[in-house]
């Protein structure tokens, strides 16, 4: 892969480009596809955006969702801005499998493909790209693209929202140790330029219905199980259990990281059952790896204390398999 300063030639006369990020998308992926879609936008391109699902709702504010478009209701357009495109960017994401819907299009898509993405162990599938793992959000590498080719003063309120809300998001807000000096600095200059942080907030954790905030309430008086020996948490829901509530996936965003707040638990799992899938998220606080640890047990990855994955057995075998794996393996 080269460096990303090699596709700034390429940029130096109107294109047409394509960007996409991950399935089910979060702040980060929604914010850096937008980022960098107003600033492409601004430098004279002609962008599509597309989502590979529909946008959680507590992003649907964001400047410029609009113009977006989500593959699963549109995707003749999709592919068709796919087909058109010179230059393909991927956000957010680092292996095409990650995109499920866009996995082979964007396999067979021969254009110049750019990647700027913070997951680790990237697949060597991109001709131009940055991933560092170190960054706290691919919206901050956004942020880094763009001063990288000294526009700066691009950056306006709609670039600005977008930025720090991947930067707000993928750091919980501030407080996860990729939280850097740099990272400040950017919130810094983007208070500078004029951005309003409170209402974003708002939006993104303000605005919950009646029912999720019930439906936490049950999860956590009647779900969550605490193993101290092994300093871990965890949160099995079966299809039932989220059926009982009527929520959405959104509604579950979050759900993991409860285990965590409790004093000593420094491991989180989430085990979910939605439709014929298993699937898993994990956290970690400190020096337990759950990016190796969801590589190696549940055909998954991420980050270090951040990852997913998802299991090919049952619910019911897949908590009862969870539970001999931390008694086997004993984190602590
Ligand atoms: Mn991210």
């Amino acid at each position: 892969m080269r460096q990303i300063q090699d596709v700034f030639p390429l940029l130096q006369t109107p294109k047409k480009i394509f960007i996409t990020t991950h399935h089910k998308p979060d702040g980060d992926a929604i914010g850096s596809m937008l980022g960098l879609y107003h600033y492409l936008v601004k430098k004279g391109h002609s962008v599509t955006g597309v989502s590979p699902s529909e946008l959680p709702e507590f992003l649907m504010w964001m400047p410029g969702v609009e113009h977006l478009l989500n593959y699963e209701a549109e995707s003749k357009a999709s592919l068709k801005a796919l087909q058109e495109a010179d230059v393909i960017f991927c956000v957010d994401f680092n292996d095409y499998t990650r995109t499920k819907h866009l996995d082979q299009a964007l396999t067979a898509a021969t254009q110049p493909k750019v990647l700027i993405d913070h997951h680790l162990f990237p697949k060597p599938v991109w001709d131009y790209g940055m991933s560092i793992p170190e960054k706290s959000s691919t919206c901050e590498m956004i942020y880094d693209f763009i001063n990288l080719n000294n526009d700066n003063a691009l950056i306006d309120n709609n670039i600005a929202q977008c930025i720090y809300t991947g930067v707000l998001t993928d750091t919980g807000s501030f407080r996860f140790p990729v939280t850097t000096a740099s990272v400040h600095d950017l919130v810094a200059d983007l208070k500078r330029k004029g951005l309003q942080h409170s209402p974003i907030h708002e939006e993104i954790y303000d605005s919950w219905s009646l029912i999720r905030m019930q439906f936490l309430g049950y999860v956590l008086m009647e779900k969550m199980e605490i193993f101290p020996k092994y300093n871990a948490g965890l949160i099995a829901l079966s299809k039932k259990e989220i059926r009982l509530f009527n929520v959405s996936s959104g509604d579950m965003e979050g759900l993991v990281n409860y285990p965590l707040s409790i004093s000593g638990v420094r491991f989180a799992t989430l085990i979910t059952e939605r439709g014929d899938e298993v699937k898993m998220s994990f956290r970690s606080k400190g020096d337990f790896d759950v990016s190796d640890f969801a590589r190696t047990y549940f055909n998954g990855g991420g980050h270090f204390n951040a990852s997913g994955g998802r299991a090919t057995t049952s619910f019911d075998d897949t908590v009862a398999n969870f539970k001999q794996i931390l008694s086997d393996i004993h984190p602590r």
